[in-house]
């Protein structure tokens, strides 16, 4: 990227060259210049539902058929979008072995995992859309790595195309809005649960297997994550690529790693983030695309 600025770019790769224990917390700004959306902001809308509203709980126990279909587009759309060099990028430092290295990352795409990044320095906190899981707690029936598409006939039709809308039409920011007409509302089809994923074991209702609001994180995930931050040798540098920072736990690393003394380099669009971040001095920020960000500042 041009507008990279010369001095930061020097001081930032001269502490880099020196750290021994790296971390990189993923959001998904990673992925937009693989053609996926982010959840927040203008890009946040699908069929005029606010994404972040169809990523609970409550939206899938109202309407499983509604938000399978959503989940139906995702994992289509996540299946034809190819990883990009900021995938790349982390992937290789991950192959590193001068380096300690970790990814945690919310994304549940698998483009890191398809760009080559060892699964074992990779903590998806927030699930993958390719596990299903049972919705039934008696059952204990989970499936990774399912990459049939679409899951079932009925889900065939959902995978329309997203629909770009104007700014302020989506986000957490704009619930209070009223609804934004899109030209290309697309109606969503009413599906009988018999017609979703079904449990090949208990015949229930089907999951994506993703964490959603109010919903705890894989136990084994977060003390993985809280071993490689809090045991042995500090975290030098905290690497924040396209997130907003807006969901804890997944924001509060960034702080832990910084109480303990580690550094801090942001990776986004958002110039207004970046400025707050300028103000504490241990801390670079770094605006623009960061598939085209990260191959330079981590070269
Ligand atoms: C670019 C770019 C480019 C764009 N290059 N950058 C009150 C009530 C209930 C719960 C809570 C509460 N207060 C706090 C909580 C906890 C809650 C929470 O944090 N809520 C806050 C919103 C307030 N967290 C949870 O519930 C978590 N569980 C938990 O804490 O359990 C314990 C607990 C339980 C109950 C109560 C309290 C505690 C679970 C969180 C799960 C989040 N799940 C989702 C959906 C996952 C499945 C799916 O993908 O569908 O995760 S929500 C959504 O947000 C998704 C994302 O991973 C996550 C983060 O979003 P991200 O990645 O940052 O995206 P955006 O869109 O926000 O930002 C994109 C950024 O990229 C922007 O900054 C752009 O500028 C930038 N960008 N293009 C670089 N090219």
């Amino acid at each position: 990227n041009s507008e990279i600025d010369p001095i930061t770019l020097r001081e930032f790769q001269t502490y880099l060259k020196q750290c021994k224990k790296i971390v990189a917390l993923v959001g998904a700004g990673l992925s937009v210049s693989s053609g996926l959306p982010t959840f927040r902001g203008t890009q946040g809308l699908w069929k005029n539902y606010n994404i972040i509203d169809l990523a609970t709980p409550d939206a899938f126990y109202i309407d499983p058929g509604l938000v399978w279909q959503f989940y139906s587009w995702r994992r289509s759309h996540a299946l034809e979008a190819e990883p990009n060099d900021g995938h790349r990028t982390l992937a290789k430092l991950a192959l590193n072995p001068n380096v300690e290295f970790t990814t945690i990352t919310q994304n549940v795409d698998g483009l890191l995992i398809r760009a080559g990044h060892p699964k074992k320095k990779l903590y998806e906190i927030h699930g993958s859309l390719f596990d299903l899981k049972c919705t039934s707690f008696m059952c204990t029936y989970v499936d990774h790595d399912n990459f049939t598409d679409p899951l079932t006939k009925e889900l065939a039709d959902s995978r329309f195309e997203h629909v770009t809308v104007f700014a302020g039409a989506g986000g957490e920011g704009d619930r209070d809005r009223p609804p934004i007409e899109s030209p290309q509302f697309a109606p969503i089809k009413q599906i009988p649960e018999s017609e979703l994923p079904l449990c090949p074991l208990c015949n229930l209702l089907l999951r994506p297997g993703v964490v959603w609001f109010g919903e705890s994180l894989p136990l084994k995930l977060i003390t993985g994550v809280d071993r490689f931050i809090e045991q042995g040798e500090k975290v030098d540098l905290i690497l924040v690529i396209g997130t907003s920072g807006t969901v804890y736990p997944a924001n509060s690393y960034v702080d832990r790693v910084r109480f303990k003394g580690g550094k801090v380099a942001i990776f986004n669009t958002d110039i207004e983030l970046l400025i707050m971040a300028g103000e504490d001095r241990d801390t670079w920020g770094f605006q623009g695309d960061a598939a085209k960000l990260l191959p330079i500042a981590l070269a």
